[in-house]
């Protein structure tokens, strides 16, 4: 009888044994622990069997049985730990990176061509001493008309003209409205000098002109300001920005807010004045508006126009961008095609 016991343990023995080398993982080993030791597993199920042995057999198989389940146990133990390093090494050959590999190629980005210029001009004017003023791109009719000395009747504020969101309210045609609002603001005080970047829209659409562009405006207020002055920063500007050896020249003009206005022209960036593709064949390029700001406007703003002057510009940056980079057509800034934004 003996020996029946014995070999009951033994064959159990087995049995484990066969698991424990079968199992593949820990998933495995937890299922052959619940087997073997777990609730409703052989050994219970042995243990409570015991009952219908003979009395003198019963602490020998007891005993046995014991020792199988310590036996189990340790073996569970060692193989868990086992696997478990098996599996940590495992993800180790997974994850483990190649730093020898060379790196993937990523790309900087870089300042649009707009920025560039925008940027370009507001160090040229801070240098001479402007501050940089920025506003609101919804604007009143008042700050972007009326106060500009532009009347009821004047045709850019025809509905056709400008984007209006209600009678009152419009997206700015011009930065011109920041310029008011400044000189609101310090009046009377004295000196004005300020450009005003920032976007601005209009009903255009075609190859030179987008419904959305980019303007830096300037304005300078002071006793004693003269067309002079104007004529030596413009001059001044268009060195910086054009390179030595530009000629500047002043055509007549009109505006409702400067009186007199003048448009004025640099000798050609490309044929240097001969006469080429790009200046139609005049040798002149126009790069900006200007003009001695109209007394009404002084005044509607709060300064005296007796005692005061002032004078204004207006420069389009994509025209200055288009004759700098030799840019045909307005709508390539803003299709944002990487072919076109790397080489600036
Ligand atoms: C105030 C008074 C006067 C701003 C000025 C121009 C002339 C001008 C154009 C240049 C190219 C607009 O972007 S563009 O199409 N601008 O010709 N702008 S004088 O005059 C002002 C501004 C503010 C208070």
């Amino acid at each position: 009888m003996q020996k029946t016991i014995n070999e009951r343990i033994e064959e159990l023995r087995a049995q484990f044994q066969q698991g424990i080398d079968a199992a593949p993982n820990l998933e495995a080993l937890e299922k052959l622990r619940v087997k073997f030791l777990g609730k409703k597993g052989e050994v219970t199920t042995l243990m409570r069997g015991m009952g219908k042995l003979p009395a003198d057999e019963r602490p020998l198989f007891g005993k046995l049985l014991n020792e199988f389940k310590g036996f189990a146990e340790k073996m569970l133990d060692n193989q868990k730990k086992q696997l478990k390093e098996k599996d940590a090494s495992q993800r180790w050959e997974k994850e483990r990176l190649d730093i020898t590999l060379p790196g993937k190629p990523f790309h900087l980005g870089r300042k649009h061509p707009l920025t560039v210029i925008t940027e370009e001009i507001e160090e040229i004017f801070s240098y001479m001493g402007f501050q940089i003023a920025e506003g609101p791109e919804v604007e009143s009719d008042y700050y972007n008309f009326e106060a500009l000395n532009m009347s009821k009747e004047h045709p850019a504020r025809d509905m056709q003209d400008s984007f209006y969101i209600n009678p009152e309210v419009l997206l700015r045609t011009h930065t011109s409205p920041m310029q008011v609002r400044t000189m609101e603001a310090m009046a009377p005080g004295l000196p004005v000098r300020i450009i005003c970047p920032g976007k601005v829209f209009r009903r255009d659409d075609d190859v030179t002109h987008s419904p959305m562009f980019h303007q830096v405006e300037g304005l300078v207020v002071d006793r004693g300001v003269s067309l002079a002055d104007l004529k030596g920063i413009l001059m001044l500007f268009t060195k910086e920005m054009f390179g030595e050896g530009r000629e500047l020249r002043f055509r007549p003009s009109f505006f409702p807010f400067t009186e007199p206005s003048a448009e004025v022209d640099i000798s050609c960036i490309i044929c240097g004045g001969s006469g080429c593709r790009t200046c139609g064949d005049t040798g002149w390029l126009e790069i900006l508006g200007s003009g001695m700001v109209h007394p009404r406007v002084l005044e509607v703003s709060g300064y005296d126009s007796e005692e005061v002057t002032g004078y204004a510009f207006g420069i389009g940056i994509e025209r200055i961008a288009m004759l700098k980079y030799g840019i045909d057509d307005i709508r390539l800034f803003y299709y944002n095609d990487l072919r076109m934004l790397q080489q600036y």
